[in-house]
């Protein structure tokens, strides 16, 4: 049969398009490393390593229909459309690569073509692997055996600085950087010990540090590289456990890892791939999500996002884990505590869920429809109500809803667990990543860093307490948002952090790896801009953590 009786038959049969694009996606070992990176550092930590899904829908080529009936496959989708997506991002949250200027036109066409041939094979990770890694900067016998400094460290941010990877130690009191300190690849977050002298840092590389506040200038004492891609890390908190470990939840390989937390030398450990709760599919990339540590029992509160389920992983015989695998939804992402800290509420972002973990009873209590799209709590904000009691909140990015949910099931029965109280952010469209108060402030303050209009991307949402609604915007001045590169714009307000005693609130410019950016301090209560934090080290900031909060587990 000749070529052309051959592409008319196909096209008869409807194969053409398919068959002529699997002869054009051809890329060379230079295309294909490029590609790699990229996937790494802007697709994964949403679609999955193996491009399943979980924030973002699964994008590999072969067709797949989730559970809402929606079909996916990025085959049947074609170069031209799925370009499209890639440059424009979507309402339902996917940033516009192509159209922030984050990725070059060329680079749009290149990942349109890489996401259609089948994902590679993520390398694995053993503990001598680890061990290699693993650096001792400054052993425990020659650390300060009190604080070095005069400045009153346990009002200390530490602000990522994110594209940049490192952490900027700011004194609260004094707004001015103390010390800026290396961490791994785009810095996520970081967690302080329970008695706030140390910071454990991650790295969506997997690297973790440690870094000791208590030295003059602070700086890392100790670093290891736990696995390939990470999201979480926190320690021990339980009364005779404090700071004695940390434990890192990676993404790649699916793991939790437990670490000496003076030295962080690697102990254990624990592959997480397991059964789906609802539909038992064996599912390999089962990666850990928020970790929360216990304050009332030697426990880690760990979310393994595919799954849908939470594992309580008791840590006191470190090498020999007890692990209760609670069932809750599917997939589970950030979450915090309610303001007793007995209740861990957590984002079930695939089924548009609030899942109640019991940690006295070791049990779920709720799965709540968050009555939004994909509810985003970063940890949540509690209030009490003189209305509905006891509630903790969550805002969403698919849509502009900031929902209440009741935390007090023995005072307020009738309020628990379920939505109380549903707030509209103004505008359409969601877009909101965190929001945050702190016991000493009437106002909650929300962000919304991912609604593509501009206008509603660069405002402050205030919202108060008492009313449980928006009562002012605060619009972030146009002299902050400024970049020299044209094609970066930068992003602000993102993340909100208060200060010790909740006066303050704090949030962050997003800028470009080329401009120092901002952090803006507003009186909490006069809602004025009270100062504005700027340094020439201060690239890229996103997430703050003050130590007394952190430690305390304080929002
Ligand atoms: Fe985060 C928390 C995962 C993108 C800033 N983020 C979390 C947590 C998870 C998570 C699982 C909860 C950790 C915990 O409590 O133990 N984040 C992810 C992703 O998978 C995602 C969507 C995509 C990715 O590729 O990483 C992602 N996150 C971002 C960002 O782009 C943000 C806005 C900027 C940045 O610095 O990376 C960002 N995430 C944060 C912050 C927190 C966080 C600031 C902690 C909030 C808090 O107050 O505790």
């Amino acid at each position: 049969m000749k070529v052309g009786k051959i592409v008319s038959l196909a096209a008869a049969l409807g194969l053409m398009t398919v068959a002529l694009q699997a002869e054009e996606i051809k890329l060379s070992k230079e295309e294909m490393a490029k590609a790699k990176q990229i996937y790494f550092d802007r697709c994964a930590g949403c679609h999955g390593m193996l491009r399943k899904g979980a924030l973002g829908p699964w994008i590999r080529p072969e067709p797949h229909k989730d559970k809402k009936g929606a079909m996916h496959g990025t085959k049947n989708l074609g170069t031209e459309a799925l370009k499209a997506l890639i440059y424009n991002g979507t309402p339902g949250g996917m940033p516009g690569w192509g159209k922030s200027g984050e990725l070059t036109k060329e680079e749009v066409d290149l990942m349109a073509k890489y996401v259609q041939l089948p994902p590679p094979q993520p390398p694995e990770k053993s503990m001598a692997d680890l061990k290699k890694s693993w650096k001792v900067l400054v052993p425990v016998d020659q650390r300060p055996t009190k604080p070095e400094t005069d400045r009153n460290w346990k009002n200390y941010f530490g602000v990522v600085l994110r594209d940049v990877g490192k952490i900027a130690i700011v004194d609260g009191d004094k707004k001015e950087v103390v010390s800026v300190v290396p961490s791994g690849f785009a810095t996520h977050i970081l967690r302080s010990s329970k008695d706030g002298r140390y910071m454990y840092v991650i790295g969506r590389d997997g690297k973790a540090s440690l870094i000791d506040l208590w030295m003059k200038e602070p700086k890392n004492v100790a670093e290891i590289r736990v696995c390939n891609d990470a999201r979480s890390i926190d320690t021990s908190k339980y009364e005779g456990y404090e700071g004695k470990y940390a434990v890192v939840g990676c993404y790649w390989p699916p793991s939790i890892v437990t670490l000496d937390g003076q030295t962080l030398e690697p102990l254990k450990q624990v592959a997480t791939a397991s059964y789906t709760y609802d539909d038992g599919v064996f599912t390999r990339e089962a990666r850990v999500a928020a970790i929360i540590a216990n304050h009332h029992k030697p426990e880690w509160v760990i979310n393994i996002k595919e799954t849908g389920q939470v594992w309580l992983y008791n840590y006191t015989d470190v090498k020999n884990p007890t692990i209760k695998m609670v069932e809750a939804e599917r997939f589970l992402h950030d979450g915090g505590w309610d303001s007793t800290k007995r209740y861990f509420l957590t984002a079930a972002n695939a089924r548009d869920t609030i899942s109640v973990i019991d940690t006295v009873e070791g049990k779920l209590v709720a799965n709540i429809p968050s009555q939004g799209t994909k509810p985003h709590p970063g940890r949540g904000a509690n209030v009490d109500s003189k209305k509905y009691g006891p509630v903790w909140l969550t805002g969403h990015i698919g849509s502009n809803d900031i929902v209440a949910i009741g935390t007090d099931p023995k005072g307020h029965p009738d309020n628990a667990w379920k939505v109380v109280k549903k707030i509209k952010l103004p505008g359409e469209g969601g877009g909101n990543l965190f929001i945050k108060t702190h016991p000493n402030c009437k106002y909650i303050f929300a962000d919304r860093p991912v609604n593509p209009d501009r206008k509603l991307q660069t405002q402050i949402y205030v919202i108060d307490k008492d009313k449980l609604e928006v009562v002012k915007t605060i619009p972030i001045p146009e002299e902050y948002l400024k970049s020299d590169d044209p094609k970066v714009k930068a992003r602000g307000p993102v993340h909100f952090e208060f200060n010790a005693d909740g006066s303050e609130v704090w949030t962050s410019i997003w800028g470009n790896k080329k401009t120092a950016s901002a952090i803006l301090v507003f009186d909490a209560n006069t809602l004025k801009l009270k100062k504005v934090i700027q340094d020439k080290r201060l690239i890229t900031p996103t997430g703050k953590f003050n130590v007394t909060n952190t430690m305390g587990d304080i929002y």
